[in-house]
């Protein structure tokens, strides 16, 4: 990141968007690499720069605002204590808030850059989007005593919990002005993803005071487990897989590469953040967290061999898995298996029990077994979510293999996506050799895949899980407990005064 790419070309434009985001995203990852030139740089053209409204007239979208350019701030302020990157962090959310203005308590999907205004979206807001903003607001108010960021968000997750569900699931379309589902699809790929990690963390990040929130996680999760997960052939990989007329309907074995979040956040819910290196350690867990923690470790497997088995070695951005015969069977069995673990209740008979369960790597010469790319679905933007599963999973159990996995995925990148002159690209199409680029990369690769790399193989344990919660961008966010002083102003989702 050089400097000139930090400027904005003017302020009449809307390049803060589309050249600045990098900074803010990436602003933490410099930290965390100790690269302090490059930090102090950023940060000083975020704090005397960088201003929000006042730009042409385009609309910036509320959730991808929060998510990079909040979170963001928030990390980096946490890190090196820059009281500017606070301010800024509050002027930010400041022209955010006006969009959880609604009748309905959804937050409207985008802000005027121009006006300040909030826009609504002119179709269905994505449930996803609508959802996912939980972490950053609640956390701002944490460090500035004011409740309205907690309570318009919290008034979200309220509308949330009132809703008929399929299950525990949620379709992916919600309409903006009732706070109504629309459609019945479901998935946990785009659109649906981080409605699913919100709830698990915004449990972890308070610390594990707030109930409600684990409730509505455990719900979905158990929806997971009875209509989504699949094994595939001939590897039994366990997949995801979606349903586009809900849980009464068919289903469709596709699997965006976005799901692959899933692993990493069941083994962060199942273990609240806590090491499990030893057979102690899991035997102190419910068969219900064990048995979790299992399905995201097979799940990461399931997400690595997406990549194994490409041609390039990286995962395409949508894959077709196919389905085992007896399939759905299996992953009965599996469920009776865990839940005969659980009758026997000596935590040492589980390994014995559940054994065998696990499927195989693939063999290395073998490309394109378990899954079927369709034509356009075969491009790689240069996504984190493998590499953040890896990494939470390798902290918590302190397996080599995610290492290895981990370190095959960046030397693939390293291969085909680096550019010379700086910088990784994304990729047109990874089944075919050599791959032609995109000169494309995301702000989310240095914010989010290069600090999963990072944090994956550096020995230090530089953000302890049990200490922090990763936002839906990789911007880690201390764990706190509602502060005394704000009990009685904030809403909870149960209604539970921490
Ligand atoms: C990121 O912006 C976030 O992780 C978001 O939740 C969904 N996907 C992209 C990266 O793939």
């Amino acid at each position: 990141m050089g400097y000139d790419e930090l400027k904005p070309v003017s302020k009449e434009g809307i390049s803060w968007l589309h050249l600045g985001l990098t900074a803010f995203d990436a602003l933490d990852t410099a930290y965390l690499m100790g690269n302090r030139t490059i930090f102090d740089r950023a940060a000083k053209w975020v704090e005397e720069e960088f201003v929000m409204i006042g730009h042409a007239d385009v609309d910036a979208n509320v959730f991808e605002t929060t998510i990079r350019v909040l979170g963001g701030l928030l990390a980096a302020h946490h890190m090196s204590g820059r009281e500017g990157l606070k301010k800024k962090a509050i002027e930010v959310a400041d022209r955010l808030m006006p969009a959880f203005e609604t009748g309905s308590k959804l937050p409207l999907s985008s802000i005027n850059l121009k006006t300040g205004k909030a826009v609504a979206s002119a179709s269905d807001v994505s449930t996803a989007e609508a959802t996912t903003l939980q972490l950053e607001f609640k956390y701002l108010s944490h460090i500035t005593g004011e409740p309205r960021y907690w309570n318009a968000v919290e008034g979200v997750m309220k509308l949330m919990d009132g809703l008929q569900k399929q299950d525990g699931l949620v379709p992916i379309y919600m309409s903006g002005s009732t706070g109504t589902f629309r459609s019945r699809e479901i998935r946990l790929g785009s659109r649906g993803d981080s409605y699913y990690e919100y709830l698990a963390k915004q449990y972890l990040l308070t610390n594990r005071t707030q109930p409600g929130h684990l409730r509505m996680y455990r719900e979905a999760i158990s929806g997971v487990k009875q209509h989504l997960l699949m094994r595939s052939r001939p590897s039994h990989l366990l997949y995801i897989r979606e349903l586009p007329a809900g849980v009464t309907g068919g289903h469709s074995d596709k699997m965006d590469h976005l799901v692959c979040f899933l692993p990493g956040t069941m083994a962060l819910a199942a273990t609240s953040g806590r090491r499990v290196r030893t057979r102690e350690d899991r035997a102190k867990l419910t068969s219900e967290q064990r048995a979790d923690l299992f399905i995201a470790e097979e799940l990461a497997r399931g997400c690595y061999e997406m990549y194994h088995q490409s041609p390039a070695g990286l995962a395409p951005e949508i894959s077709f898995f196919k389905e085992a015969a007896e399939g759905r069977g299996m992953i009965e069995a599996m469920m009776a298996r865990f839940e005969e673990a659980a009758r026997n209740g000596d935590a040492s008979a589980w390994d014995t029990i559940v054994g065998g369960l696990e499927s195989k790597d693939s063999p290395d010469d073998k490309y394109t077994n378990d899954f079927e790319v369709h034509q356009l679905d075969g491009h790689n933007l240069l996504r984190p979510e493998t590499v953040e599963s890896l990494f939470v999973l390798h902290w918590l159990t302190g397996e080599r293999k995610y290492r290895e996995w981990g370190w095959r995925i960046y030397r693939a990148f390293e291969r085909w996506c680096w550019v010379n002159s700086g910088g990784f690209t994304s990729l047109n199409d990874v089944l075919h050799l050599p791959p032609t680029a995109r000169d494309r990369m995301e702000s989310f690769f240095l914010g989010e895949t290069l600090k999963y790399f990072y944090l994956l193989f550096s020995d230090e344990d530089l953000v302890p899980l049990d200490k922090y919660v990763f936002n839906t961008e990789a911007h880690p966010l201390p764990i706190f407990e509602v502060r005394a002083d704000m009990k009685d102003k904030l809403i909870f989702l149960d209604d539970v005064k921490a």
